[in-house]
């Protein structure tokens, strides 16, 4: 992997949609026609193969796979702003459970130090699945109401992945800023992902930073680490898609299909604007 310093490097939790929002942006900075902040330049580090393999089935409406460790390929692409200055964004498209097994571990190899000591840093949150606090008895009422009784003086251990998002991601943002991963003040562009599953809650998306990740919230405003940081909603698909592989059909998903420019699809959230140029938040990273 190339151990040279990104511009912005993108990184989340397991399912955050990171490869669901590569697969959105690859294909709309090359769809004729579309207008764009930020334009291609060239990639750096990745086989168009993978790439556009994850383009197609985001314009054919149907989920991208789980990124897998054997799969896992970085990319990095060069993008040029409007007056030509190009910059490099990394899209590390691995698994988010090695994200998050080097923050529970604390191990990081050259290439992800890197990767992290990027002046700019773009995080996806999954608006749709936001883990809350819980306490050890609500799983186990859980566990009971879906059957799974532990059975008599089992214990359910904690473990990190069972911390709720905001505490994880609260960690994630103080491991960027402490030790050798420190380099100082850093812009954060926070996208809640799936926003299309959370605006009919009428929030926008600093409110809904602010009512449904607290803590997290609470840990920017008071600049606790010297992030300068800003808040939108994305939708990189615009609705649900079909898990084709088990043989879903949704009329949601052929509505979307049945779209004649596939980057309308996309819906950008900032404050009470929305737009469906995707290269925004990338293009405050960089301004
Ligand atoms: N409704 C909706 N769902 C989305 C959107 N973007 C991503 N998702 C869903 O979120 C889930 C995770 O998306 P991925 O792009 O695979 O996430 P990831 O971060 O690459 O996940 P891993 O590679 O497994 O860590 C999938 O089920 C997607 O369909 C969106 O804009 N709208
Ligand atoms: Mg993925």
């Amino acid at each position: 992997m190339n151990d040279a310093k990104p511009d912005i490097s993108v990184i989340g939790l397991p399912a955050s949609g990171k490869t669901t929002f590569l697969a959105a942006l690859w294909h709309m900075i090359r769809e004729s026609g579309a207008v764009t902040r930020l334009r291609f330049d060239k990639l750096s580090e990745c086989n168009y193969e993978h790439i556009n393999v994850l383009a197609k089935r985001w314009r054919a409406g149907k989920k991208q796979q789980r990124t897998q460790t054997s799969g896992y390929k970085v990319v990095r692409m060069r993008l040029k702003d409007a007056s030509d200055n190009p910059f490099e964004v990394s899209f590390p498209d691995m698994p988010g459970e090695d994200f998050s097994r080097m923050w529970e571990k604390r191990e990081l190899d050259d290439s992800m130090k890197a990767m992290l000591t990027a002046p700019a840093i773009l995080l996806l949150i999954n608006g749709d699945t936001i883990k809350f606090p819980a306490w050890i008895v609500d799983h186990l009422a859980i566990a009971r109401e879906a059957g799974l009784e532990p059975s008599e003086g089992e214990m359910i251990d904690w473990s990190p992945n069972i911390a709720p998002t905001q505490v994880q991601i609260v960690e994630i943002l103080q491991f960027l800023m402490s030790g050798e991963l420190d380099i100082g003040p850093r812009r954060l562009a926070i996208l809640i992902s799936a926003w299309d599953e959370v605006e009919e809650e009428g929030l926008n998306p600093a409110e809904l930073l602010e009512c449904k990740l607290p803590l997290l919230y609470q840990y920017l405003r008071n600049s606790r680490d010297p992030w300068n940081w800003h808040v939108w909603g994305v939708s990189a698909q615009g609705g649900v898609y079909e898990d084709q592989d088990k043989g879903e059909i949704l009329e949601e998903t052929i509505a979307l299909r049945g779209l004649t420019r596939p980057s309308d699809r996309i819906r950008v959230v900032d404050g009470e604007i929305m737009s469906s140029d995707i290269t925004l938040p990338l293009n405050w990273l960089i301004s």
